[in-house]
């Protein structure tokens, strides 16, 4: 028996040990700073700094049984479709039980995969086919509001004193009415009053979506307890759905007397938010070594630091909504001008440091297609522009987010009445708007036509059979683009110009160039309304990226005494080095070695 003991301790201790140090795991706390110390520019190294990341929204991905709705087996059918274009890192968004009233983003069980896409088999068959490809899957974590169909508030609904009554945030009336002024992003007001007691519960999204209690310590044990589920499952982290918003001033004022109408600011200023977020790093983040994203609506680039500072134990970087609030005044849209962009991007450079870290992307499943905002979606136009914006996308400073079908210039559907749309924000506004009359039919579909989030879920175009090759139903859940025949992933794959061809060429570029990922920012020519022209900067390595972001060709003199180097990459044909001039042709982009 003792000998048996002895053999024990003397080969499985060091193997345990050897396995231990390989594979760091949930029971070794492995901090954020634990890999390695090295930096560059000031900045410690992190993959997750280095990483390119591709968004997924599964419902309009690939269907993989026929029903018209995506799914995880179709994910993981396309898998070497990702892979491909050189990512490596996958962000999922919501795959989880719901009844989808907000597609995904309204959760009834944390722990169950929504029946449409699968099973928690196919979920681990896709997390699997994921790692064997070297890429990691970032999870969507909405823990602001679940459903309410969630089993927490399907009791807490039911009495002032049941035992759930405290997961959510429940107000009696205020002289007859909700307990303040808040307006939810969904259209009216941000209270719903209950029958059941007649209380109101605060919602900041849908109806369905009622707002989680964070002020109440079994919710943040629930939520850690569910982030661990993931993490333990071999998940790489999370984007964190409207993050800013989970605390709250518990005595709910109205909107303040110097309100701007910006409501997310108001929202994403409760009092404990950073305590909630470092405990939820201390509790979970800390133990593993994962990515963290919050989507900030509401932060301005001044509190950014408080949420990203990595000496503050937060989160490793954020969604900033400057970019793509571009062309938005009170939720509708208006004209923007380059200057403005480069203003954006001039202010992260200077408004962040080296402790923290930032996003780049110009689109996401709650917003229009990039190459239909920022580029030009007309047959000269849609194949350079994107690749314009590609070039952009992956040579400006923060991790870059590529939304699904970008690669393949997806553009905008060509909406004209009211029932092609799915989006629940569409429908309640319209309830809210159009049939008061206060907004015309026709300028509502006019503003949707350039704003809807629809444009891009509208399903993949895989190829040139109906659908798109999306679904062999009739009918996918959302029309594909009609455009599909002529924009497509199989034409992509077999044409060496295409866009995803050139994003696939950009990635690598970007993973063999460390000043894209660490070096400095400027911006050279920060007036130029057709010019965007900036430098990045690592020790001896310098990079000169000249983008013409219009369809006008133009001879651009470069600023100072600046000579174009070695030409490193570009859109088109253009050839010309060590030039002071450089003759760009509408969209085009280059990439010089200085
Ligand atoms: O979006 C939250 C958000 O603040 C907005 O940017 C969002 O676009 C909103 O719909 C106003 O247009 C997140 C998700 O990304 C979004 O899909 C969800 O609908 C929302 O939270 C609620 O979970
Ligand atoms: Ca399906």
């Amino acid at each position: 028996m003792r000998t048996l003991f002895c053999l024990i301790l003397t080969f499985a201790v060091p193997l345990i040990l050897a396995a231990r140090a390989e594979k760091p795991t949930a029971m070794e706390p492995l901090g954020p700073n634990a890999h390695n110390d090295s930096t560059a520019n000031g900045y410690k190294k992190k993959w997750w700094k280095e990483a390119v990341v591709y968004q997924i929204y599964p419902r309009s991905f690939k269907d993989s049984n026929g029903d018209g709705i995506g799914d995880l087996k179709g994910i993981t059918s396309q898998l070497d479709y990702i892979k491909g274009l050189g990512v490596d890192v996958i962000w999922l968004s919501p795959m989880y039980d719901s009844p989808n009233a907000d597609n995904g983003y309204d959760i009834r069980d944390y722990r169950k995969i929504m029946t449409e896409f699968g099973t928690m088999a196919d979920f681990d068959e896709l997390l699997k086919g994921v790692k064997q490809r070297n890429m990691k899957m970032i999870l969507d974590l909405v823990v602001n509001h679940s459903s309410d169909e969630h089993a927490w508030f399907v009791e807490s609904r039911k009495s002032k004193d049941n035992s759930y009554r405290d997961y959510y945030i429940w107000r009696p009336a205020k002289n007859g009415r909700e307990p303040n002024n808040w307006v939810s992003y969904f259209s009216g007001p941000a209270w719903k009053k209950d029958p059941a007691t007649g209380e109101y519960y605060l919602h900041l999204f849908a109806e369905k979506q009622p707002d989680l209690n964070w002020d109440n310590p079994k919710v943040r044990r629930e939520v850690y307890d569910l982030m661990k589920f993931w993490l333990d499952k071999g998940a790489d982290g999370f984007r964190m759905d409207v993050i800013p918003f989970i605390s709250k001033d518990q005595s709910f004022p109205d909107f303040p007397r110097d309100y701007d109408g910006n409501y997310g600011r108001v929202y994403a200023s409760g009092p404990k938010l950073h305590d909630y977020i470092q405990e939820m790093n201390r509790e979970v983040l800390s133990k593993y070594d994962v990515m963290t994203v919050g989507e900030a609506a509401g932060v301005t680039l001044e509190k950014t630091p408080l949420l990203v500072d990595e000496r503050r134990n937060e989160l490793n970087m954020i969604f900033q909504f400057d970019v793509v609030h571009i062309d938005r005044s009170g939720g509708r849209w208006k004209p923007w001008t380059l200057p403005e962009l480069k203003a954006i991007y001039t202010r992260f450079e200077k408004g962040l440091d080296v402790h923290s870290w930032n996003t780049v992307f110009l689109s996401n499943h709650d917003n229009p297609r990039a190459v239909s905002r920022f580029g030009d979606d007309s047959p000269q136009s849609r194949v350079p522009s994107a690749k314009a914006l590609a070039t952009m996308l992956l040579t400006l400073k923060g991790t870059p987010f590529i939304y699904q079908g970008d690669e393949l210039g997806m553009t905008n559907y060509p909406f004209t009445q009211i029932d092609e749309f799915d989006d629940i924000q569409v429908k309640n506004a319209w309830k809210a708007e159009v049939s008061t009359k206060q907004v015309s039919i026709a300028d509502f579909i006019a503003d949707l036509r350039k704003t809807s989030r629809d444009h891009a879920r509208t399903p993949m175009q895989w190829d040139e059979s109906p659908n798109g090759g999306f679904t062999t139903a009739a009918k996918a859940w959302l029309a594909v683009n009609p455009n599909y025949k002529g924009i497509n992933a199989r034409q992509a794959l077999a044409d060496r110009n295409s866009i995803y061809a050139y994003f696939k060429r950009m990635i690598e570029f970007r993973k063999r160039t460390p000043a894209l990922v660490y070096g400095d920012y400027k911006d050279l020519d920060p007036q130029h309304s057709s010019i965007f022209a900036y430098t990045r900067t690592l020790g001896a390595d310098k990079y000169l990226i000249v983008l013409n972001l219009s369809k006008h060709p133009v001879a651009y003199t470069l600023p100072g005494s600046l000579k174009a180097g070695q030409l490193a990459l570009s859109n088109l044909d253009g050839k010309e080095e060590g030039v002071t001039v450089v003759d760009l042709k509408g969209w085009e982009a280059r990439i010089y070695e200085l």
